[in-house]
């Protein structure tokens, strides 16, 4: 029997599996090209941890891996239902409250390699974690597509760490209860964008007026696999960031209070480096679980049902 040591946190809602010992060896090089290697050689490990019957669509994994640079406490590599991501705001933040649970964070600030590239990480004393995510930028502007049963749907393409289609006027209102009809609707739009000639999009993210009017705006976000963020999403409200400081509605150091769907919240807000757009997210992540999951060789689900 193959075992797979994990902890299971959720930020703001959203689940983070952190796969503390099992998982596959990489081999050496940097972490985006062993995100490669788990990508093209652990398809059967990566389902078998995140879908059922072990786990579920909604939940993202992260696999620890030995950085490259010393200076770094570990190196990342984030995977979900389908696939491997770039990287992942909230499983960063339950990354750092997961290490924070096993005694392995001292204080200060944290180095973390992902896969798209470095970013740091420092947990506060309120127990609050933020996140300086990698460069981001909005690529295309104003992208109208004509989307089959939705009709025309306007949005921008940016980039957060992951890719993303943002929509500021969605047909349907962001509450729990319209779920299903904004999967359905975000779906379409995804496949529309794709078609569009931008294939590299894998989120769709609609806005709405935010419910609490101490947030500045309300997101829905579509995941790769079908599955909606229960988070605001990191990447995703780094590419929001992005589209904001384009346009010249948010400024250096100014913060965005970004709702998820079910009302969970992330502070976002921005510097300038060297021309670049840096977006630091702030979440609280919280352990939900300490578990073993087991692989026995003989089961006809040991890869997970995919
Ligand atoms: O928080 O960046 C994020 C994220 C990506 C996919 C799900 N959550």
């Amino acid at each position: 029997m193959k075992r797979v040591t994990i902890i299971d946190s959720h930020t703001g809602g959203e689940p983070t599996r952190t796969v503390i010992s099992g998982g596959p060896d990489l081999g050496s090089g940097s972490v985006a090209e062993r995100a490669e290697r788990f990508r093209r050689d652990c398809d059967a490990f990566r389902s078998g941890v995140i879908n059922e019957p072990r786990g579920s669509d909604v939940l993202v994994g992260a696999l620890l891996v030995p950085p490259v640079d010393p200076a770094a406490v570990c190196g990342v590599i984030f995977f979900n239902n389908v696939g491997v991501l770039g990287m992942c705001g909230h499983g960063t933040i339950g990354l750092v409250e997961t290490l924070a649970h096993l005694g392995r964070l001292g204080s200060g600030t944290f180095l973390i390699e992902t896969p798209v590239g470095p970013v740091t990480a420092e947990r506060h004393a309120d127990g609050r974690v933020s996140v300086r995510n990698v460069a981001s930028k909005c690529t295309a502007r104003g992208v109208v597509l004509s989307v089959p049963g939705i009709g025309p749907v306007t949005g921008d393409v940016a980039w957060g760490g992951n890719w993303f289609f943002l929509v500021t006027e969605p047909k349907t209102n962001l509450s729990p209860s319209g779920i299903e009809t904004l999967t359905a609707e975000a779906w379409k739009v995804r496949q529309a964008v794709n078609a569009a000639g931008y294939p590299e999009v894998d989120h769709v993210e609609f806005f709405g007026p935010p419910q609490d009017p101490a947030n500045h705006s309300r997101n829905f976000v579509l995941c790769p696999g079908k599955a909606w963020d229960r988070s605001p999403c990191g990447t995703g409200t780094s590419a929001k960031l992005a589209c904001l400081a384009d346009d010249g509605k948010l400024q250096p150091g100014q913060i965005w209070r970004q709702e998820s769907v079910i009302g969970s919240v992330f502070e976002g807000s921005y510097e300038i480096e060297e021309g670049n757009i840096i977006p630091t997210i702030t979440g609280r992540a919280w352990i939900t679980a300490e578990t073993v999951l087991c692989f026995d060789p003989a089961d006809p689900f040991h890869d997970g049902i995919r």
